[in-house]
């Protein structure tokens, strides 16, 4: 019997078909290179917390405060959960509740707005995120987005330029953190301009929460407002999202999550998250941020070596942007060919970029995953040759098989944590 087989016994006895595509997508995780920067690999305690009898809990409210009896064990999970997060990052209250970063965002402005007041965040395709003003999301359509950019010559933050926005547009909500920007954020600066302005700075960590909770990233706490976070990304735990803030904004917080963004927290979930903010402190994660940076760095210096073009040439922190217009490509095509070569990235606008933001120009590559599965400093080298040569290749099925078949070997000798 395989060994996906026995992990959900339960499962292939009620429901063969939903059974063996959860094996098949452990297979895929297995034997593929995860370079997709906002994905990582939760540890089997963490999925043990998440696959628990938690998820028959209702807990509306918070600990102590609930709308339901038969929390008892519920209060001391979360409350868990939170000093676990308030020691990892300094702050003084963590709402642990939000189901993923969107609702954590969603709820962090709730607790500093009103509908149509003014938001001044990242613009998405110069990295930021469609939570941070995008007019597709509750972000741009409950409140007013501005945005600010990177510039064009160094495509890096400005911060004149936000500067010179933030007075300009008087945002209640300054938003800073991005998806796809490879460069560290100045958050003193920030925070002066967000107080030059009165407003609130507000900073999304969801990318770099793991590599800020390791000590590779500075951290937001000391200066924001307000810092939400996911938690599935390079801080390695369940999916869900985080908010952490001084005490002076808890109620408002929480009582922007529930009531008002959410309705009962998922409390295994909240387990999960408690579990991998616990790992933190232990032996097995140190120096793992450093090494997602190092990595990244060394992955980065392979690809320009190999003539690739990268957005701001370079990165400090987890993950880095390959610009496709000099060879002529686009996205959508690459990240095909990739999911063929057994290589996991995902296709993403750049600064600037005229293309589709269906079939943009950049690729998105990072190294969490991989990191997480043990790669140092060799993998990256050879990781860089694999996808020049699929690139430079594109189109041609036996370079296609021939990376793919070494991907694989390179998955078979740093194995997940699941077999
Ligand atoms: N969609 C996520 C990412 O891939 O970066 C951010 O929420």
């Amino acid at each position: 019997m395989a060994i996906a087989e026995q992990r959900l016994s339960a499962l292939h006895q009620a429901d063969p078909e939903l059974a063996s595509l959860l094996e098949a997508e452990l297979d895929r995780q297995q034997y593929t290179l995860e370079l997709i920067p906002s994905e990582n690999v939760a540890s089997p305690a963490v999925l043990e917390a998440v696959g628990s009898w938690l998820t028959n809990k209702y807990a509306e409210g918070t600990p102590g405060k609930r709308y339901y009896g038969g929390c008892e064990f519920v209060d001391q999970i979360e409350t868990l959960a939170q000093e676990r997060a308030c020691a990892l990052f300094g702050a003084e209250h963590a709402n642990v509740q939000p189901h993923c970063g969107s609702s954590a965002n969603l709820a962090a402005y709730m607790a500093f707005c009103q509908p149509g007041d003014t938001i001044l965040g990242l613009d998405l395709s110069h990295g930021g995120h469609l939570t941070h003003g995008s007019p597709v999301s509750f972000s741009g359509i409950f409140y007013h987005a501005e945005f600010y950019g990177v510039s064009r010559e160094t495509e890096q933050l400005d911060y004149e330029e936000i500067r010179r926005r933030a007075h300009e547009v008087r945002p209640r909500v300054l938003v800073a953190g991005a998806s796809a920007y490879p460069r560290i954020f100045d958050f003193p600066q920030l925070a002066e301009i967000a107080h030059e302005v009165d407003a609130v700075l507000m900073v999304d960590m969801a990318h770099f929460a793991g590599l800020v909770a390791g000590g590779a990233h500075p951290s937001p706490v000391p200066y924001a407002d307000v810092v939400t976070l996911t938690t599935h990304k390079t801080l390695r735990g369940p999916w869900g999202g985080m908010i952490l803030s001084p005490e002076e904004h808890a109620k408002a917080i929480d009582k922007a999550v529930f009531p008002g963004a959410q309705g009962g927290p998922l409390v295994h979930a909240i387990a999960g998250k408690a579990a991998a903010l616990r790992a933190w402190g232990q032996p097995e994660m140190e120096g793992y941020a450093q090494r997602v940076v190092a990595n990244a760095q060394r992955l980065a210096q392979g690809l320009l070596q190999e003539g690739l073009r990268l957005v701001s040439g370079g990165t400090d922190n987890h993950l880095m942007l390959i610009d496709l217009r000099p060879l002529g490509l686009t996205g959508k095509a690459v990240q095909e060919v990739f999911d063929r070569a057994r290589i996991t990235v995902n296709r993403n606008s750049i600064p600037f970029d005229e293309a589709s933001k269906f079939n943009p120009s950049g690729i998105r590559l990072g190294t969490p995953a991989i990191t997480t599965r043990g790669m140092g400093l060799e993998q990256m080298d050879e990781i860089a040759a694999l996808i020049s040569r699929t690139i430079h290749n594109l189109g041609d099925g036996a370079v296609e098989r021939e990376v793919a078949a070494r991907a694989r070997i390179l998955c078979e000798a740093f194995p997940l944590p699941y077999r």
